[in-house]
């Protein structure tokens, strides 16, 4: 298919122009076409493209195990499947650092499947003896699990629809519990399921969640799912860009004139670990990846470094007015905050050894100043209420218990909650989207103290806080300083002497 610009006609992207792509451009060492499908993966998002897919093409470049061609699956949306079949599901990823790009034309994937209108259905896919690992980029929400209880919630309307037609399932967990019930019932061996999404263990939470739907059907198919079925633990690493409206237009550069309606903007870093598990597997280590027993240390210091400091920017930078984090990074108060806030507060949280935790903080602050990498505030700040408790309150506990203050978690929760009020003010930057934002919204209150006691009293959100009055009292501080003075003032006053005025 090709798009019609007056005067010529711009080619589309295609197996058989694979070989006219420049020199310049890296693209898959083997035939796209002689791919089998070993991997249903549902979520077929920007994230996935640029870092499990481009993993997977990069260990099977350098073993020629051609066994491992992916199924992505959008859950939702047509969008990204119209686009990717129009151009054999080829697409490019342009990974930016420092004015440069390294682009590469991706073919791992064999198919991409619209879930609503797919007429095989996703559970037969699952079930699909070729299929031997299925993989998840669903994000939190997809997985209908309570951040509290780490239970499903079995009143979520998607649950709900699923357990009155579980042959028809909408719902991420519905979908791999009905494809292992398919399994189940032919007698063979089930696919390993791995998560890879940004939740704390990511695969015990996939299993319960799992498991919890099974019992709502059948006692037997949660027991043989809980006794067959490994639903290993993985970590992600990868800041990737939503797709930007420039973003074809640097792809049709690159590529020499053809066109591409899916490109992935993305940061050069990479890591994923995941838990050992037994059963075929592509040789994900030769594409980034990392084998090991428990990946518990690897998923704290993730979610607490950087996760949690992409919180503290996008609210506190989001209430001074920066729309990316990049801008954010480039304030000096924030940008000393941020290191404050991974070296004093997250870091002694973690098992990371002293020149490792410098060493990563390092990189973090080189990885949120790229401004190649759009990290908007909006994206970035969105669904705080679910990620609260992983990022930032497990470590503020931990601080609370060891006596260790904690100003930066304080301002952090006090730059979210003001986004409450501020994100109707016109020159707002960010949109406040959150699963509970109308109950949350309610409980806005002039006085920053009383606000602050209703925000931390909302168990769904910060569990049970240890210490709870003076946690509330020092929230309270910060939003009313952040009220009153604006955030420079607010932040300046709660940086320690030495990290006053560096921006390192
Ligand atoms: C971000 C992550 O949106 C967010 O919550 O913090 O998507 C972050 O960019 C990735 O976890 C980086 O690996």
């Amino acid at each position: 298919m090709n798009t019609r610009v007056p005067g010529h006609v711009v080619p589309r992207l295609s197996a058989d122009l694979l070989h006219r792509l420049p020199e310049t451009v890296a693209r898959p060492g083997f035939a796209p076409r002689s791919l089998t499908t070993g991997i249903l993966h549902l979520g077929c998002g920007s994230f996935h493209r640029a870092h499990q897919a481009l993993a997977t093409q990069h260990a099977m470049n350098q073993t020629g195990d051609a066994r491992w061609g992916i199924a992505a699956v959008a859950i939702n949306r047509p969008t990204i499947v119209d686009a990717l079949r129009a151009q054999d599901n080829l697409y490019t990823t342009l990974l930016h650092e420092d004015g440069q790009a390294r682009v590469e034309v991706v073919g791992a994937l064999t198919e991409t499947v619209h879930a609503p209108s797919d007429s095989i259905g996703v559970p037969n896919r699952i079930a699909d003896p070729r299929v031997k690992i299925v993989t998840l980029t669903v994000t939190a929400s997809g997985y209908c699990v309570s951040p509290v209880t780490g239970r499903l919630e079995a009143d979520c309307p998607g649950v709900r629809h699923d357990v009155r037609h579980p042959t028809r399932p909408i719902t991420p967990i519905g979908m791999l519990t009905q494809g292992l019930e398919l399994v189940r019932r032919r007698g063979s061996t089930p696919p390993v399921v791995i998560s890879c999404d940004n939740l704390c263990a990511n695969g015990s939470t996939l299993r319960r969640a799992v498991i919890d739907f099974a019992l709502l059907r059948d006692d037997h198919l949660a027991e043989w799912i809980a006794r067959h079925v490994q639903f290993p633990n993985s970590v992600v690493d990868r800041i990737v860009q939503p797709t930007a409206p420039t973003d074809a237009a640097i792809a049709r550069n690159w590529l020499g004139g053809i066109d591409d309606h899916a490109p992935v903007s993305a940061e050069p870093f990479m890591t994923w670990t995941i838990e050992d598990f037994e059963g075929e597997r592509p040789q994900w280590e030769l594409g980034g990846a990392q084998f090991v027993a428990n990946v518990k240390d690897y998923e704290l210091a993730k979610l607490r470094l950087l996760n949690g400091t992409h919180m503290l920017l996008a609210y506190l930078g989001g209430v001074a007015g920066h729309r990316t984090i990049a801008e954010a990074t480039a304030d000096p108060a924030l940008a000393a905050l941020a290191r404050q806030f991974m070296l004093d507060e997250q870091g002694p949280t973690l098992a990371l050894p002293g020149p490792e935790l410098h060493r990563t903080v390092d990189d973090l602050m080189r990885r949120f100043r790229n401004p190649a990498i759009v990290q908007d505030m909006t994206r970035i700040g969105r669904n705080g209420s679910d990620k609260m408790i992983p990022r930032v309150v497990d470590a503020l506990r931990d601080n609370i218990a060891a006596g260790r203050p904690t100003p930066g978690a304080n301002l952090l929760i006090a730059a979210w909650i003001r986004w409450f009020t501020a994100s109707h003010h016109p020159d707002a930057v960010m949109e406040l989207i959150d699963p509970r934002a109308d109950s949350l919204t309610e409980l806005v209150d002039a006085d920053p103290h009383r606000c602050a006691q209703a925000f931390l009293q909302r168990t769904d959100i910060f569990g049970t806080l240890p210490e709870a009055q003076r946690v509330q009292r020092q929230v309270g501080d910060a939003l009313a300083d952040l009220t009153r003075d604006g955030v420079d003032a607010a932040v300046r006053r709660r940086l320690a002497p030495e990290w006053e005025g560096s921006n390192r």
